[in-house]
C-alpha cells in the first residue's frame, strides 16, 4: 500500500509587500518580509497512486479547471525536477476563505511542497524546499520558513527565518470583508502592472527601500515604526494596482471602513497599523498583549463578517496521520 503523508502550513501576511515577478522561476521584483498566522492554516495530504492522472481535492471537493491545473503543473515541477515519480493524489483542506486576498496560496503550496517532500526519496533541504514552493505562489516560500521570515528579490531566491515565531511579540487581527472571488489571480495582476501601471517602476524602487528600513526598524523591535512602514508599503502597493489598465481595485467599501477605523483607534493611543493584500480583507498588526481589543474593535465594525485573531505561526510541518 502506498504511503499517505500530511503536513500543515500557515499563510503569511507581508509587512513589505512582493508584487512583480518575471523569468521562468518567478524570480520576484520586490523583496518581501512577512508573519506567518497561527489561525490560519492549510492542512494537505498526499499519496503517490497507480492511476493515469493525478487527483486533486481542495476543501473536499474534487478540484476542476484553473484550480486543478495550477497544482498538476505544480506537481510537474517536482517531476521534472526529478523529485517525484508518477501520480499523486492531494488533499488539501483551508481553514479560511480562499482566493479573496488572504494568502490562501501561500499555506497552500507550503503544505504541499512539504508534503512532497516527505513523499521524494531525494529530501531537499529547507532551503531549497523554500524556493520549490516559490514556484508554486511566491508567497508559499515564507510559509515554508513561518515566523518573521523576509523573501529577497534577484536570481532564485530563498526565504529566510528572521525570527522564530515564539520570540515574535506581535500579532495580526485580520478583518474579513464581504467579497467576491478575485477577477485575476496575483500572478496575472503583477504582469498587468508590470505592463500597464505608470507607478510600477516606482513600486518597485519603493519597495526596496521600504525592505531595508523594515530590517532596520524590526532590529529595534519598534512596532511603531515597523507598523508605520508596512502602512505605507501596502498603500504605495495598492495605488501600483490601482494606476494598472484595467485596474486592481481589491478594496471594497468594508476595507476602507476598517482602515479608516484602524488610523482612528491609533488616535486614541492603541497601537494598530493595517496592511491589505491583492484583496479585500484587512490584516492588523498590533501587540500580542492588545490582540483581545484589536479584535473586540473590528468585530464592532459594521462591514466585517468576521475578525480572526492570530498569533504568530510557525513553519511548515509534517504532522502525524490518524
Ligand atoms: C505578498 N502578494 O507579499 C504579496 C502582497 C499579494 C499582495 O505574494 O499568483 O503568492 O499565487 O503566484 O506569488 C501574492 O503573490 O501569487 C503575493 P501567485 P503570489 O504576500
Amino acid at each position: 500500500m502506498s504511503r499517505k503523508v500530511r503536513a500543515r502550513a500557515h499563510a503569511n501576511i507581508a509587512l513589505c509587500k512582493y508584487w512583480g515577478k518575471s523569468g521562468p522561476l518567478d524570480t520576484p521584483a520586490t523583496p518581501s518580509i512577512s508573519l506567518a498566522l497561527d489561525s490560519l492554516t492549510t492542512i494537505t495530504t498526499a499519496e503517490m497512486i497507480d492511476a493515469a492522472d493525478d487527483a486533486v481535492v481542495i476543501n473536499g471537493k474534487v478540484a476542476t479547471g484553473i484550480e486543478r491545473e495550477r497544482v498538476v503543473r505544480y506537481l510537474d515541477i517536482w517531476r521534472t525536477e526529478k523529485l517525484i515519480e508518477g501520480r499523486v493524489r492531494i488533499e488539501s483542506e483551508n481553514s479560511f476563505p480562499m482566493s479573496s486576498g488572504l494568502a490562501s496560496s501561500s499555506s497552500a503550496f507550503a503544505a504541499l511542497a512539504t508534503a512532497l517532500n516527505e513523499l521524494s526519496e531525494v529530501r531537499i533541504t529547507q532551503t531549497l524546499l523554500t524556493k520549490l514552493a516559490r514556484r508554486g505562489s511566491g508567497s508559499a516560500a515564507r510559509s515554508i520558513t513561518g515566523g518573521l521570515s523576509s523573501l529577497s528579490n534577484g536570481d532564485d531566491p530563498a526565504a529566510r527565518l528572521l525570527v522564530p515565531a515564539s520570540d515574535v511579540p506581535w500579532g495580526m487581527v485580520v478583518g474579513v470583508v464581504d467579497s467576491e472571488p478575485k477577477q485575476y489571480s496575483s500572478r496575472e495582476g503583477m504582469k498587468l502592472s508590470e505592463q500597464t501601471s505608470p507607478y510600477y517602476r516606482r513600486w518597485v524602487l519603493q519597495a526596496r527601500h521600504d525592505y531595508r528600513y523594515m530590517l532596520h526598524a524590526l532590529r529595534g523591535w519598534d512596532l511603531a515604526e515597523v507598523g508605520e512602514i508596512a502602512e505605507e508599503n501596502s498603500n504605495a502597493m495598492h495605488a501600483c494596482m490601482l494606476a494598472t489598465r484595467p485596474t486592481l481595485m481589491y478594496w471594497q467599501a468594508g476595507t476602507m471602513d476598517i482602515m479608516h477605523s484602524v488610523v482612528a483607534w491609533r488616535n486614541e493611543g492603541l497601537k494598530a497599523y493595517y496592511t491589505v493584500d491583492a484583496g479585500s480583507h484587512v490584516a492588523v498588526l498590533c501587540h500580542i498583549d492588545d490582540l483581545d481589543e484589536v479584535t473586540k474593535r473590528m468585530q464592532a465594525v459594521p462591514s466585517v463578517v468576521k475578525a480572526i485573531a492570530n498569533r504568530p505561526g510557525g513553519a511548515a510541518v509534517l504532522v502525524a496521520m490518524q
